[in-house]
């Protein structure tokens, strides 16, 4: 890929400052390689640095989160919260709890959000935080533990006009929840608008838990809408089967689809009847077991221990797991399979290598930032409600995730086509994303 000459010198920069973080590279080249028909048409902002200020956060921090496992011990763990950007709004971005958690994912996750905010149309910067603690096998006085010691450092950097973490990888209600009572408990304040994700009973919105899912589906539904086309019959392939996977599952069930498989981190399963919601939810979210078990409660269903889940043939395919899940190898796999639609459900699941093979083979591809947004855009509509001490009905903040996704699709394409690069989400959402932050923060000054 060959960069623009003033981006090719922002991204070196970031190679020279940010050394070993390969993901956070990733995503900055990822934008950069868009933004060439940006900066030639307007150069004021190369001229104002706002490209060079946007892949620098405003704030990192890094701390220390000790706790007691059941057993007596001290542990140790790293906590992270990269407040990257708050052009458009206070920082607003997930935790993530999983071993591979270091500065680097974190600020990926970081910058791919204040573009994918940007999109929302919602007023919300862009920050990403989390630790390298494994939930796993932890017991649920483990779990609790541990967010109390995190929150006992993260409370003094959050707050509704500041920065409003919500849930990500081992991040989900449970874990918003014991977050949520340990900041009440050292501010003595009910901020409800601090986190999003929260229960329905203490200031949560119906919705944010399926909205991730559902967005990825409404987005993937407007695709085939562009061609005419429907998710009647479709066979799918969804990868993960946590938050995301699951919720994308249960709308493509409802929209005619049938999911073949769906993956953990220790295999995939394959069901051609079309996976089980009720089975998969007693497995996964009920006894936080093993994909493996969904294979051995259902009839018909085997479970994969080695090997790509990508090998199973499909119409469309959702990753849905983590980062760089789908390589070049997979990609033409899906290719040669007659797969005509990929649309990320995780962020960066795809390595550039299999997105670009996407496009030379002619596959529809949706990146993270506008196919998952509505995730993030429901935690926008929970602050909202916060906010007013609303509280909407499910039909009615399901058809605002469902306009926002089809406004997000909308935008990708419209602006792809302003810029020479007619039916490219990537280059679409990322210019779409980036003009308006860029422009918020050229009105707000050098700061
Ligand atoms: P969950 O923790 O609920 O589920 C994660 C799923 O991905 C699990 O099935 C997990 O398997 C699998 N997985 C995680 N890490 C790996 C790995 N290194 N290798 C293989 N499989 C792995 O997380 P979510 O569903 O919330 O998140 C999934 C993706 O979606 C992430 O990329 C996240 O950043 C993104 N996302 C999430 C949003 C949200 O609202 N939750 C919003 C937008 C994007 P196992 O249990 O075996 O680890
Ligand atoms: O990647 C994401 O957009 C999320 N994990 C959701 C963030 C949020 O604040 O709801």
């Amino acid at each position: 890929m060959t960069l623009h000459e003033s981006l090719a010198e922002i991204y070196d920069e970031v190679l020279r400052r940010n050394p070993g973080e390969s993901e956070f590279h990733q995503a900055v080249l990822e934008v950069l390689d868009s933004l060439g028909p940006v900066v030639t048409k307007h150069p004021h902002y190369t001229d104002s640095a706002v490209i060079r200020r946007l892949c620098e956060p405003e704030r990192q921090i890094i701390f220390r989160v000790p706790w007691v496992d059941d057993q007596g011990n001290v542990q140790i763990n790293r906590g992270f919260r990269v407040e990257f950007n708050s052009a458009l709004g206070p920082y607003k971005g997930g935790l993530r709890f999983h071993p591979s958690v270091y500065l680097g994912i974190v600020k990926f996750l970081g910058f791919e959000q204040i573009f994918k905010n940007s999109l929302t149309g919602m007023p919300i910067g862009g920050g990403k935080g989390g630790s390298d603690f494994d939930p796993k096998g932890r017991s649920d006085g483990e779990i609790m533990r541990f967010c109390q010691a995190f929150m006992t450092e993260l409370y003094r950097h959050i707050g509704e006009y500041t920065d409003v973490p919500a849930g990500d990888i081992g991040v989900g209600g449970r874990e918003i929840g014991y977050l949520f009572g340990q900041y009440k408990r050292i501010t003595n304040r009910y901020e409800s608008g601090v986190l999003t994700g929260k229960g329905i009973t203490w200031g949560g919105s119906l919705v944010r838990t399926e909205a991730t899912g559902y967005g990825t589906v409404f987005f993937t539904e407007e695709i085939l809408r562009t061609r005419g086309d429907s998710f009647d019959g479709k066979r799918v392939v969804v990868s993960g089967s946590g938050n995301v996977a699951t919720y994308a599952i249960e709308k493509l069930h409802q929209l005619g689809a049938i999911v073949v498989a769906c993956s953990d981190s220790s295999g995939y399963v394959v069901d051609e009847k079309g996976i089980d919601l009720d089975v998969l939810k007693d497995v996964k979210e009920v006894r936080r077991a093993r994909i493996a078990e969904y294979a051995d409660l259902r009839e018909g269903a085997r479970f994969v221990a080695d090997g790509s889940i990508w090998s199973v043939p499909c119409d469309i395919a959702l990753p849905c797991a983590t980062q760089n899940e789908l390589n070049e190898a997979d990609a033409k796999t899906l290719a040669q399979n007659g797969c005509s639609i990929v649309a990320e459900g995780a962020n960066m699941p795809c390595t550039p290598e299999a997105i670009r093979l996407f496009n030379d083979a002619g596959i529809a591809f949706a990146p993270g930032k506008a196919a998952n947004a509505g995730g993030v855009a429901t935690s926008a509509l929970e602050m909202q409600q916060n906010a007013s001490r609303d509280r909407w009905s499910f039909e009615y903040t399901e058809e605002r995730l469902a306009e926002t996704m089809r406004g997000i699709h909308d935008r990708c394409l419209e602006t792809a086509e302003e810029y020479g690069a007619p039916g490219n989400y990537v280059v679409g959402a990322n210019i779409a994303g980036f003009t308006q932050v860029a422009d918020a923060m050229l009105a707000l000054g050098v700061i």
